[in-house]
């Protein structure tokens, strides 16, 4: 493939959410960026998904000249950190709850699982791209046991009723950790405000470049993601992403 054609094709995987989640996101733009590198492209790319202090801070770091492969190298290294601290946090018997799809949290998970620890995860379908399937399969081919529950179920499945377990841990992911709080997939503030009614510990799991002091905006998607043919007149929302306040979260773990 030339380089244009590798540039257009992660942009547009990007932007459809082929490649998503932060960490794979900024990972995919670094390459992308690499290919072409200039005020043009960068601004490019941080369009498709506005939502991305961790994209924005890595093109930064390429900008001003930082080597890709010591890019590329924290990401291996801050999650291998990051697992080992998770590792300590899971006790055996847990019921994990999980929401979307985060990269940070599946690889923490599955460490834990070929570490030894015994626990089983809950984990929410998310539309409307449905990327709680791509974690529930990964998990399960990992040998972790996965219940997934429709978005709406998120009550029952985090408050023990209709057959279901004491959830015992939340863990979420996060693509933007601010001073007050964080910011998530959509239904993570729902599932936090919940979470700390029935006294379930909230950790968010991410790598410390995800921090900004910037203001982040939030992105809205395209309707038909949610419904193709409307009927007119009737107005559709497509928020993907949601603050988080730091009242509702038990800690913030990262690699430092
Ligand atoms: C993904 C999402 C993830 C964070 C963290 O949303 O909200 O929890 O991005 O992911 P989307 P990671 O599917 O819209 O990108 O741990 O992979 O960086």
């Amino acid at each position: 493939m030339n380089k244009k054609k590798r540039f257009n094709q992660i942009a547009k995987d990007i932007k459809d959410i082929k490649i998503q989640g932060a960490r794979n996101i900024a990972k995919a733009a670094l390459e992308a960026y690499s290919l072409f590198p200039s005020e043009k492209t960068k601004k490019k790319l941080l369009s498709l998904r506005v939502t991305e202090p961790m994209m924005e801070n890595v093109l930064d770091m390429a900008e001003k000249g930082k080597p890709l492969s010591e890019i590329n190298k924290h990401f291996t290294e801050a999650q291998e950190k990051i697992n080992k601290k998770v590792l300590k946090l899971i006790k055996n018997k847990d019921v994990i709850f999980t929401h979307c799809h985060s990269t940070n949290v599946v690889n923490a998970l599955i460490y834990a699982k070929n570490k030894g620890k015994k626990f089983e995860v809950y984990n929410t379908e998310t539309r409307p791209l449905f990327q709680g399937r791509q974690t529930a399969r990964e998990l399960r081919k990992a040998g972790i046991k996965v219940t997934m529950f429709v978005d709406s179920a998120l009550g029952v499945a985090l408050s023990k009723e209709q057959g279901t377990k004491k959830v015992t841990k939340v863990f979420l992911g996060a693509d933007a950790l601010l001073k007050k709080g964080i910011i998530n997939k959509i239904g993570s503030e729902v599932i936090a405000r919940i979470a700390k009614q029935e006294k379930i510990p909230v950790y968010i799991i991410a790598d410390s470049w995800k921090f900004t002091k910037k203001k982040v905006p939030l992105e809205n998607r395209k309707l038909n993601e949610v419904w193709g043919n409307v009927p007119k007149g009737v107005k559709v929302k497509n928020p993907s992403f949601e603050f988080v306040k730091e009242k509702y979260l038990e800690r913030v773990v990262t690699e430092e």
